[in-house]
């Protein structure tokens, strides 16, 4: 009997038939059902479960004729009872073999839908899951990605004003004196927590120089202490939806 499967790994009917397939030694074809994208709603599926949902079954019997199954529950009974290996398949489901053990087994499949499934949260979790990765990376394009591209420009300028002072004696100044003067803190201090974050300026050598500088100083390295904490917890949990190695680098 050709049998296929439609379904997807993601449902807990559709893997308790799945494992029944293999438990009872069934050949089978898969066909992954993308019940997310609205595949149980086409009416080529329904035309397989008029149900639309998954799993179902088809098979397609030797003399032409055509069953096609849904409700796990069902689909699990009917595998058991037309198994090819009865011995397995009746300890499964004994059916017409054993009427007592079988109403037993046919009691807890009825309880199961209406009580454990009814208030298995797991697709809510997985919703949950799901939601914030996309959340995040939605942000990143809509957000993050313009800002990162007006970033651009200002250290363009920056790393040009830099190159126009020609020195190497000490980490460039915007004034290109040693001593940085507010003009550094204040963009220093800007620049900074975005490299917390796990950022660098890879593609400006001089403005990296400049900003290794001012980080370096006693005062700005004390001050800075509750923004380097953020900014590795953002790296951390955050850094796969930056682009932190692309940005800048
Ligand atoms: N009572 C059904 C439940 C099937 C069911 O709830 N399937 C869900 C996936 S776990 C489904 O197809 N959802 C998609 C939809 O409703 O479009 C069974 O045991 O087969």
């Amino acid at each position: 009997m050709p049998i296929t499967l439609y379904a997807h790994r993601l449902s807990q009917p559709c893997r308790a038939v799945e494992i029944t397939l293999r438990e009872l030694s069934i050949d089978y074809d898969f066909h992954e059902v993308d019940f997310a994208g609205g595949e149980t709603r086409t009416s080529e599926y329904t035309e397989i479960n008029a149900f639309q949902t998954v799993p179902a079954l088809v098979d397609d019997n030797d003399k032409g004729g055509r069953l096609t199954l849904g409700e796990s529950q069902s689909i699990m009974m009917y595998l058991c009872r037309t198994a090819p290996g009865q011995e397995t398949a009746r300890q499964w489901y004994p059916g017409d073999q054993d009427a007592m053990r079988t109403a037993q087994i046919d009691q807890w499949l009825a309880w199961h839908h209406g009580n454990l499934r009814r208030f298995d949260m797991f697709h809510h979790i997985m919703n949950l899951h799901l939601t914030l990765p996309m959340l995040k990376r939605e942000i990143q394009n809509t957000l993050i990605a313009p800002l990162q591209a007006g970033l651009n420009q200002g250290l363009v300028t920056l790393e040009a004003h830099f190159e126009r002072q020609h020195h190497d004696a000490h980490p460039p100044t915007v004034l290109g004196d040693e001593h940085p003067t507010l003009a550094d803190l204040t963009m220093s201090c800007e620049l900074y927590q975005i490299k917390t974050a796990g950022y660098r300026f890879g593609r400006y050598p001089q403005v990296t120089r400049w900003l290794e500088g001012m980080a370096d100083r006693a005062h700005f390295r004390d001050v800075s202490k509750e923004v380097d904490t953020l900014g590795q917890e953002i790296r951390e949990q955050s850094g796969a939806y930056l682009a932190l190695d692309k940005a800048f680098g």
